[in-house]
């Protein structure tokens, strides 16, 4: 007679033991304390607020990047004040999160005291969702923008081949009655991520998504993935987004464009070698009403127009959903996770 097959069952943990996981497999896996705190907060938010194509999913890419030695986990980030409204940051080829977390006090500082301050980040890698860079400004009454560069793999509208990254866009802002309002975008028609996420799944991806290896349109996340490529959401204009990422990520910044870094000697490395950018803005330097009054003002007429989904509610409800029932994790990718602790 044969044995039954135990299948692993789907796991209810709170934030705090998901961050403690996640920190050991940071650390099993080559990052410093203070690095796998920060990641591990990141991946386990972005898991909590069903932010999937960036929470837990992408722990096998962290650690493979990690263990081709692509990446360096013990980076120290070089934190430069250049001017009144001007932080510059190397990341020393280490991830995006801590160069950000090491340079934040002073941009604070500077963004009330000039009304608006900028962060340089390059030499970094950015690997994650970007919304949990910029929600925590608004939470403090800040304005906050942030982009990022990735890897090539979306055709610029008009071309032929692929130059682009998948390049986010993310803003928050605060508002009087309610959690920041906050958007958080690829500028390709969906993230690669989600393209991944729907190959492992056999499912296809929307219409006008991507094309294949011979540039025809396709439905096929495998085709988009092997040899083919992603296409800018909303056409020429999605294109134009994605471009000014490329500027203000990599040039204004002193990063690599998506194209131009070469992972090719190190196999398992999945972390795009870019730049980061961030403005803040102090909105009680304005003149008129209180910022926070005029956002939450708009979201009611928003609401009275019809709208009945702000971006940032979904992830909202999942928020809460989670901190009622606790983040629900797959059985088997628990397991996954807690094997890669230990390995
Ligand atoms: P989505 O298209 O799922 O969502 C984009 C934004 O629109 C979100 O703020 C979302 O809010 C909101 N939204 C979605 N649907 C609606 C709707 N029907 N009505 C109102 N608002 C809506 O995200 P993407 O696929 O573009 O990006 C996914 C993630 O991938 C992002 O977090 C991004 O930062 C990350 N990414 C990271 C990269 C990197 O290099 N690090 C590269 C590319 C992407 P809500 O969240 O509440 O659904
Ligand atoms: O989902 O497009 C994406 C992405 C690229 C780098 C990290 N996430």
């Amino acid at each position: 007679m044969s044995a039954t097959p135990v299948t692993a069952v789907n796991t209810s943990m709170a934030l705090s033991e998901l961050v403690a996981l996640l920190t050991r497999i940071f650390i099993r896996h080559g990052t410093s304390p203070d690095v796998a705190a920060v990641l591990a907060d990141n991946c386990a938010r972005a898991e909590r607020d069903g932010a999937h194509s960036h929470g837990v999913f992408r722990i096998p890419g962290y650690v493979s990047t990690l263990n081709s030695g692509w990446v360096n986990g013990m980076a120290v980030p070089q934190v430069e004040d250049v001017a009144s409204g001007f932080v510059r940051v190397d990341a020393d080829n280490g991830f995006a999160q801590p160069a950000l977390a090491a340079a934040r006090p002073l941009l604070v500082q500077k963004a009330r005291s000039a009304g608006i301050a900028v962060l340089a980040i390059r030499n970094s890698h950015h690997f994650a969702a970007l919304w949990p860079d910029v929600e925590p400004f608004a939470e403090e009454g800040l304005v906050a923008l942030s982009v990022v560069n990735s890897m090539t793999c979306v055709v610029p509208h008009g071309a032929d081949r692929p130059l682009f990254g998948t390049n986010p866009i993310a803003f928050a802002a605060p508002r009087a009655d309610g959690p920041p309002i906050v958007f958080d975008l690829a500028t390709s028609a969906i993230a690669h991520g989600d393209v991944q996420i729907a190959a492992r799944k056999g499912e296809r991806v929307p219409p006008g998504t991507g094309v294949d290896s011979l540039g025809q349109p396709t439905q096929d996340p495998r085709a988009i993935l092997e040899g083919g490529a992603l296409l800018p959401f909303g056409g020429h204009k999605g294109s134009a987004l994605s471009m000014m990422v490329e500027l203000l990520a990599a040039a204004l910044t002193g990063g690599n464009f998506s194209f131009e870094f070469d992972w090719s000697n190190h196999p398992g490395a999945k972390t795009p070698w870019t730049g980061q950018l961030l403005i803040v803005i102090d909105p009680s330097k304005n003149a008129g009403q209180g910022f926070a009054e005029r956002s939450q003002e708009l979201v009611r007429q928003m609401h009275a127009a019809g709208l009945r989904r702000l971006p940032g509610d979904r992830r909202h409800r999942a928020r809460a959903r989670s901190e009622e029932e606790g983040i629900i994790i797959d059985g088997e990718e628990l397991e996954r996770l807690r094997a890669l602790a230990q390995a």
